[in-house]
């Protein structure tokens, strides 16, 4: 009797200490979310999170989200179009996870958007058969809301693109 008293006592104990070392951190759990409005725009970097455009691809929805080994397939004359998680105020690169299907060279070019209606083009790579990380520099940082990337050479070929990012400058 005596000793589960104290086993009672100790286990009240336990959960008070529990609840004041909790309370603290689940507080800290929800100041990162307010700092996240005041960060940096050199912090910001931003997957794409909707397919917006499918001309001449196969499924778009694998360059969606963070890098996985699997792309969307754009074929000779076809572009994917996506939109970012949020808008970047501040965009200063474009980074691309592609690689090259099919025959002789695989080339995409990339454009961005802030309104889905006026694009600017940032440049282009040759892919490589494996999959590699291209960067795009914006010479000026811009808001960017949508990317499309667009086939752009290698008619037996196909640009497979397994994800991008933008990132503040
Ligand atoms: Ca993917």
């Amino acid at each position: 009797m005596r000793v589960s008293s104290l086993c009672l006592i100790a286990i009240a104990l336990v959960c008070v200490v529990a609840a004041m070392t909790l309370a603290p951190s689940a507080q800290g759990e929800e100041f990162p979310l307010q700092a996240g409005v005041t960060v940096a725009p050199s912090d910001e970097a931003v997957y794409g999170a909707r397919v917006i455009a499918c001309d001449r691809c196969i499924g778009a929805e694998e360059a969606v989200g963070a890098p996985d080994g699997r792309g969307a397939i754009v074929l000779a004359g076809g572009s994917v179009t996506l939109e970012l998680a949020r808008s970047i105020s501040g965009c200063g690169l474009v980074v691309v996870w592609a690689a090259k299907g099919g025959w002789g060279a695989g080339k995409f070019r990339v454009y961005v958007s802030d309104n889905a209606e006026t694009w600017e083009e940032i440049g282009g790579r040759t892919c490589t058969p494996h999959y590699r990380v291209y960067e795009l520099d914006l010479d000026r940082g811009r808001a960017v809301r949508y990317v499309r990337i667009e086939h752009d050479g290698g008619w037996v070929s196909a640009v497979l693109v397994d994800a991008l990012q933008a990132k503040g400058e």
